[in-house]
């Protein structure tokens, strides 16, 4: 895996068009911005393809300029562009239709990618697509620009929960430090992501604080919120990582869950688990799914049903640990 594989397939001026997964997160948009940058001072015609505008949050990021708006269904390829899809579990989650395009670079670190790519620069043992992409240029000593060391940097921080997830490896801190040398501006991510949430996050946060309660021996937490409260507080689309970051941080705490009523009798139920219980497994259960420590579902009923029906499922598989798995799967 090395990026002479692609070198002799680009040329000078080449229109490189850069794609990632639905609803990109800070990895997908981070590495996206990234190599764009990287590529255009290798004198490549980058773009950064996206079906909708960039999520506010990640609009501090440089690199803007390369971003450019296709709706799905009217995109055409020209016939010597490149295409370069990154941090795609597998083809589908592109948020494009690929057909029978195989793209020339395939650069992912989720463990479920088939390799759809012409090159195929897949490492599960990744904490992040960037962090593979970080460790390409570095090897090959090519130079990441400041800027592009920014958007790596952005995206490692992201899919490694500011470095605190089990996915971090040396590897990881290595990219990291290799892209503070390089330029990346700390100071830039701190101001405008890590303390710059929007204040209905602490608004959700003080609604949750009010209302959780330990359940099944204070294993789990089980907070629900009704649809008055969400639409009285304007929560309804609030993120809720550091609320669950706070939860489950607590000593003795094996899970915990959120119950938001979205609508009256439509309750999105999300969920992190920290040892023992399959979140993933549990989610199926109510016809969702997710990740093995993080996961979700969706319930048709009362807050008060969708409270009993997880209660009944959580306490049948704490009596019965052996339903956890061990691991963590990529962001
Ligand atoms: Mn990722």
């Amino acid at each position: 895996m090395n990026w002479q594989q692609v070198e002799p397939l680009l040329y000078k001026g080449q229109d490189v068009a850069i794609m990632v997964h639905e609803r990109p997160d800070g990895d997908a948009l981070g590495s996206a911005l990234g190599l764009a940058i990287v590529l255009h001072t290798l004198g490549m015609s980058p773009r950064v393809l996206r079906v909708s505008p960039i999520d506010e949050t990640f609009t501090f990021l440089p690199g803007q300029s390369f971003v450019e708006v296709v709706p799905r269904g009217e995109l055409e390829l020209p016939k010597n562009g490149a295409v370069m899809v990154l941090d795609c579990g597998d083809q589908e989650r592109c948020e494009y239709f690929l057909g029978n395009k195989r793209p020339l670079v395939n650069a992912d670190h989720h463990v479920t990618n088939p390799g759809f790519g012409i090159i195929n620069w897949v490492d599960p043992g990744a904490a992040a697509t960037a962090e593979l992409l970080s460790r390409l240029f570095y090897e090959d000593g090519i130079t990441i620009p400041p800027e592009a060391a920014t958007c790596f940097y952005l995206a490692l921080l992201t899919d490694t929960g500011w470095f605190h997830y089990p996915n971090v490896t040396w590897k990881t801190m290595a990219a990291a430090s290799h892209l503070i040398r390089q330029g990346a501006d700390l100071q830039l991510i701190r101001s405008r992501f890590g303390e710059n949430h929007p204040v209905k996050e602490l608004r959700m946060m003080k609604e949750v604080m009010n209302r959780f309660r330990f359940i099944l021996n204070d294993q789990v937490i089980l907070c629900s919120l009704p649809c008055e409260v969400m639409t009285k507080q304007d929560i309804l689309t609030s993120e809720t990582d550091r609320v669950f970051d706070v939860l489950k941080g607590t000593q003795g705490v094996e899970a915990a869950v959120l119950l938001k009523e979205v609508e009256p009798n439509l309750i999105k139920i999300s969920m992190r688990t920290k040892q023992v219980l399959n979140a993933s497994e549990i989610a199926g259960l109510l016809g969702g799914g997710g990740h093995v420590r993080a996961a979700g579902a969706t319930f048709a009923g009362s807050l008060e049903a969708a409270e009993t029906r997880i209660i009944e499922i959580l306490s049948s598989r704490l009596a019965t640990p052996e339903s956890g798995a061990a691991g963590t799967q990529a962001p």
